[in-house]
């Protein structure tokens, strides 16, 4: 057997009941074969595969809380460390009903590859818990992650590890977890990032893994003779990634016509009003029904259907596994000619198989939403050096940043002779500057 499903093998039997680990393990490790391959004994003597894919550390315990009624809740708390070769961990916290620790490994997995396409000195970690913030009032969601902060503060640190935002996690939880780290460390430092503009955080970081998606995604058309302007773009997701995702495509001449939540999806054929839905879901925090209440263009369909919509560019911003092999059949037979991942692993891999086998261009995540994790890194440069850079000065770098990954990939890809496939080269160009940190290193 070859190593990689040797490995692939012991990740299963080692970590059951969790399936998107599994998921994310076989996608990287299936498309680094030829890498592998290539320095096979070395990797066998390191136990390279075995290392990497067992994170260095799982913290888990528990978070109570008091809500609105007077009432104790429980919730569980989760920070994966997975690897530090090339930098500090770094990596966002969930906060969401489904997150378990599979969910929580495979993104700290993801985290370690996309973090080292960025080309920044960022280790892969990942974090959250199952509480939702969805409905709760202010003084719940504070008392919340003043209590997670209760114990994560213990492992975390501006040096050691970064945690910042991902889904149900923005600028409100991330001000509540800074503002009680400071309390009980005492200490002012960049501990994390996605801050608020006035203590520390950075101009660009909100927008940043919308626009850097689409920054990718120009210059993956661009370099295959195809260009945004003028393309219909099916959008899924409302929060965060996909509201400026949106907005940036709308900049380079593009026509975004959906979004979606967990409850439904709006199918809007005059292009999505940006400013309505960021008045629907950054300050109202409401349903998108407002969104379809107050625009008479806009059809809102309960479920999912996003896909369904005849576009050019498809871009999965809301979260796992959201795009499956029906919906990948859908896209190719209208036409669609190119996916970018804004979301982590929102293609399953028989939907991404069918796409790249249809010669659909096929930007994978790790790649593509990398924009927001760079900025990051970005936002702990500023804070180590206590300056603050202009948005335009983040932007351009940001765009840089894309650019680069971008042609890093695309080399990779051919140079093992897999010419086109993006997810071949993301994984072996974020791979190869980890396993060679990890190597020389020696055994920790
Ligand atoms: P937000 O919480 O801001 O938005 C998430 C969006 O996706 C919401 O519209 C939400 O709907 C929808 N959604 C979430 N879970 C589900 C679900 N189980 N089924 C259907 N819809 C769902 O998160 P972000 O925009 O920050 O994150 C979106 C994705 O991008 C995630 O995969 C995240 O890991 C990834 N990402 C985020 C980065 C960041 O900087 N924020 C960086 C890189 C990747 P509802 O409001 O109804 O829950
Ligand atoms: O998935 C991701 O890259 C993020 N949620 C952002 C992580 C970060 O540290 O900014």
């Amino acid at each position: 057997m070859s190593y990689v499903d040797e490995v692939i093998e012991k990740v299963i039997a080692k970590n059951p009941g969790e399936p998107e680990f599994h998921q994310a393990v076989k996608e990287v490790l299936e498309s680094l074969r030829p890498v592998v391959e290539a320095n096979e004994d070395l990797y066998r003597r390191e136990a390279l595969l075995e290392r990497i894919t067992e994170p260095d550390r799982q913290i888990k315990f528990r978070v109570p809380w008091v809500d609105d009624k007077g009432q104790v809740q429980v919730n569980t708390g989760y920070r994966v460390q997975f690897n530090n070769a090339i930098g500090p961990y770094k990596g966002g916290l969930r906060l969401h009903p489904s997150v378990n620790i599979g969910i929580i490994k495979f993104l700290g997995f993801e985290q370690i590859f996309k973090n080292s396409l960025t080309s920044l000195p960022i280790g892969g970690g990942k974090g959250g818990s199952d509480f939702d913030p969805k409905g709760k009032s202010d003084r719940e969601v504070m008392a919340f992650c003043q209590s997670f902060m209760n114990e994560l503060y213990k492992y975390i640190g501006a040096d050691e590890d970064v945690p910042a935002g991902d889904i149900g996690t923005g600028a409100r939880e991330i001000g509540y977890m800074f503002g009680q780290y400071k309390k009980i460390r005492g200490v002012y430092e960049g501990v994390l990032t996605g801050k608020g503009l006035s203590y520390g955080g950075s101009l660009a970081r909100t927008e940043a893994t919308g626009y850097g998606l689409l920054y990718l995604t120009e210059e993956m058309l661009k370099c295959n003779g195809k260009e945004i302007a003028g393309k219909t773009i099916a959008v899924s997701g409302a929060g965060n990634v996909a509201i400026y995702a949106i907005q940036k495509a709308q900049q380079l001449g593009g026509k975004p016509v959906t979004c979606s939540d967990s409850t439904g999806w709006i199918y809007d054929p005059e292009g999505i009003d940006v400013a309505l839905l960021k008045e629907v879901k950054e300050v109202k925090r409401a349903r998108l029904t407002e969104y379809a209440a107050a625009r008479p263009s806009a059809q809102y369909h309960e479920g999912r259907g996003v896909w369904t919509v005849k576009c050019d560019i498809a871009l999965p911003c809301a979260t796992q596994n959201e795009l499956n092999l029906d919906d990948a059949k859908t896209l190719v037979a209208n036409g669609c000619f190119a996916v970018a991942e804004g979301a982590n692993m929102p293609t399953t891999l028989e939907a991404t198989k069918y796409l790249q086998e249809n010669k659909v261009l096929f930007a994978p995540g790790k790649a593509a939403n990398a924009g927001g994790v760079a900025t990051s890194a970005l936002e702990m440069s500023q804070n180590s050096e206590r300056l603050s850079w202009s948005f335009e000065e983040v932007d351009s770098k940001l765009k840089g940043i894309m650019v680069n990954i971008f042609h890093n990939l695309d080399d990779a890809a051919k140079k093992y002779g897999h010419e086109g496939d993006y997810v071949v080269g993301a994984n072996i160009a974020g791979f190869e500057k980890v396993a060679n940190a990890m190597i020389a290193q020696g055994v920790c």
